[in-house]
């Protein structure tokens, strides 16, 4: 019996070695995984360009690959637990003295995409940051208090979905009122990070390195009148988030007729539905809270990509949307933002 033993790769320069790393956490091993990022350590490889130009855009693949249905949700799971286990593999084997200030990181409440901001985390760490690592759905008033017990010099605040912006507000609005100031990044906050200066944040970083950089200079920046960022969330938004259940499963209901193709759906699908209908809710709310319709159009091309890849019919999300945009007639903003969606899947 022949072993075939391939060499890791040695430098990121080799192109083959983000298609490894890719199919190492792809098939689940784990140990290859972590062999990989330890041999590129020991060959000389810095522990940022690692994360950074590794990890990250491995795990940005891993998401592409799941939108097109080529992965399972399963696949993607253990992948994600692979990069965090090889992330974990590169901080236990740097460690470096904290000479600059405390930062806490943390997701925002309902934010379960932790290792982003782990690998923000171990990014400042290796910059000489002290580093209180909070992970994922950290309540507002818990990340408060923890602000009084260790008195750090920033909050480093992810948000990775949209939809937790109502509550990123909630988090940045309280924790520089205690006077921390925060620094905000994520996808989550739009392009440019346009809805973190809307909800006050005093600073946003498109990646960690740019967060990096942006907090080695200047900071902590002068701190305004934490209650000067506008007051959002306005009856639409109130009324969509009170009825939230009974819109979705009225919504559900109406369906049944609007698309008879559902009758014939299994349970799977059925639940399937119900969490998409769930997300058009969720959508519409942070759309409506910081006043910009390209949340929810931006979702709405989204959710199309997602949808097509599993070949279920557009003509489906149309008669979601038009099943809520009936129930939200009196709601003048709603019933524009649902239109434009509308708009965008009829173009389908
Ligand atoms: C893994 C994963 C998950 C895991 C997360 C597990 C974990 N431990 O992190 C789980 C299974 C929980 C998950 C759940 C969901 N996910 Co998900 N997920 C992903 C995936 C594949 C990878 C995330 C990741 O690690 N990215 C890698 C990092 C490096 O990404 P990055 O954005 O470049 O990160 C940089 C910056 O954002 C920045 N940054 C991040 N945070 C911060 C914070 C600060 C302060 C600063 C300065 C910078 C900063 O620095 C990072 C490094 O440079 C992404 C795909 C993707 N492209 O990210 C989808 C993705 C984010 N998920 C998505 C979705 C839709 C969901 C779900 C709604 C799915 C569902 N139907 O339930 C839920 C939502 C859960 C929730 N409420 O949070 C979508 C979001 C689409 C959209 N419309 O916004 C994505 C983009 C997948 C896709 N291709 O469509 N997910």
């Amino acid at each position: 019996m022949s072993v075939t033993v391939t060499t890791p790769p040695r430098s990121l320069e080799d192109p083959a070695a983000g298609e490894r790393f890719l199919r190492l956490v792809g098939e689940g091993d784990e140990f290859g995984a972590v062999e990989l990022v330890t041999a590129l350590l020991d060959a000389g490889e810095q522990p940022q360009r690692i994360i950074l130009g590794l990890i990250a855009p491995t795990q940005s693949r891993v998401g592409e690959l799941w939108a097109a249905n080529e992965w399972s949700v399963a696949r993607e799971h253990a992948a994600t637990a692979i990069s965090e286990r090889a992330l974990a593999a590169v901080a236990a084997r740097t460690s470096v003295r904290p000479t600059r200030g405390r930062i806490t990181v943390a997701c925002v409440d309902g934010e379960w995409h932790a290792l982003p901001s782990r690998m923000l985390g171990e990014m400042l760490r290796l910059d000489g940051w002290r580093v209180d690592f909070l992970g994922a759905n950290v309540p507002g008033p818990h990340l408060v208090t923890h602000l009084h017990q260790t008195g750090p010099d920033a909050v480093a605040l992810s948000c990775m979905i949209p939809t937790r912006l109502p509550r990123a507000h909630a988090a940045i609005t309280a924790c520089r009122s205690v006077g921390v100031p925060v620094i905000t990044g994520g996808r989550g906050f739009g392009p440019d990070g346009r809805w973190a200066h809307r909800l006050g944040a005093d600073a946003w970083a498109a990646t960690a390195d740019d967060a990096v950089a942006r907090l080695a200079r200047k900071w902590p920046p002068p701190l305004t009148d934490p209650f000067e960022s506008a007051f959002l969330g306005d009856d639409e938004y109130t009324y969509v988030v009170r009825h939230r259940g009974d819109l979705v499963q009225t919504a559900l209901t109406r369906l049944l007729a609007a698309y008879p193709a559902m009758n014939a759906y299994d349970q799977r699908q059925h639940d399937a539905t119900a969490e998409d209908m769930g997300h058009i809710a969720d959508f519409l709310a942070a759309s409506l809270y910081v006043g910009d319709e390209t949340v929810f159009t931006d979702f709405v091309d989204w959710t199309q990509a997602v949808l097509r890849a599993r070949a279920v019919p557009p003509v489906a999300l149309r008669a979601g949307l038009e099943v809520l945009a009936e129930q939200l007639r009196d709601f003048p903003t709603a019933t524009a933002t649902l239109r434009a969606g509308l708009d965008l899947a009829a173009g389908e």
